[in-house]
């Protein structure tokens, strides 16, 4: 169960940020709707949001997550692997020290984004990606460990359609995993009642279970009819302006 999540909403350079995409510039209004109410849907599952201002030297700062890794103790700082990204966790730590009694972080030459770590159950998913390099997944093992924790890498790297781990991947609980078919043949998710998403709906296998409900984007109905057919609770939730900039339902929060 989450109570809590961090957010904040883009700034008007948004537009500025990564993309490997060229599907037009994002509509900073439009953008700033859709994360009110994502914010509202997290709220509705229950939790307590703190809202971070808005932070114009990051343009991708409103993608909270790939800035850390939390578990109960400690909060884990990442170091993220695109260089205009790496300061947006100066903030996220001055958030985190009045809320985490302890922190620890990655270093250098370990370089992770928070998008690449699937946690599930007592086992955590850390891909390796064009952020995340082999160094910085080890960190996170190693950070993880001793608070009784598991983990695997999952390479990614020869997948282009996808920028993180969890852009293809989610953990729904129950031991029920949601994949993209480009990764629901591997060997790391044995053992595990895979919840497959359609090649034409792939980007809404970057949900999120919030307590009671799952997080999913709008616009994927065979996805959400699946989840549905399950037994979850759904919310859809307009992702277009997060879309265009490389960002799914996950990456706006940090949920703890
Ligand atoms: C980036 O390329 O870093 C941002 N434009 C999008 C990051 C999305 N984060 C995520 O999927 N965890």
């Amino acid at each position: 169960m989450f109570s809590r999540a961090i957010v904040r909403p883009p700034g008007t350079n948004y537009a500025d940020g990564l993309t490997r995409f060229a599907p037009g510039a994002p509509d900073y209004k439009r953008a700033l709707r859709q994360h009110g109410a994502y914010c509202e849907a997290l709220q509705r599952c229950g939790l307590e949001l703190i809202h971070l201002e808005a932070d114009e030297s990051y343009p991708d700062s409103t993608f909270v997550e790939d800035t850390a890794v939390l578990i109960p103790t400690p909060a884990i700082l990442t170091l993220p692997g695109a260089d205009s990204r790496m300061g947006e966790v100066v903030s996220i730590k001055e958030t985190l020290c009045g809320l985490y009694p302890r922190m620890a972080s990655i270093q250098e030459p370990g370089r992770l984004d928070g998008g690449d770590v699937c946690e599930a159950g007592k086992h955590f998913f850390i891909g390796l990606s064009e952020r995340t390099n082999e160094a910085g997944a080890w960190q996170l093992s190693e950070l993880l460990t001793p608070s009784g924790y598991t983990s695997s890498f999952v390479d990614i790297r020869t997948l282009k359609d996808i920028l993180h781990l969890k852009s293809g991947l989610a953990y729904l609980g129950d031991n029920q995993l949601v994949v993209i078919e480009a990764l629901a043949n591997r060997e790391e998710f044995r053992g595990y009642d895979l919840v497959r998403v359609n090649a034409d709906e792939g980007y809404a296998a970057n949900c999120v279970r919030v307590n009671d409900y799952v997080l999913v984007a709008a616009g994927y109905p065979m996805f959400e009819q699946s989840l549905r057919g399950l037994g979850y609770k759904t919310i859809p939730l307009e992702m277009t302006e997060f879309q265009k900039m490389d960002g799914g339902l996950s990456c706006l929060s940090l949920r703890f």
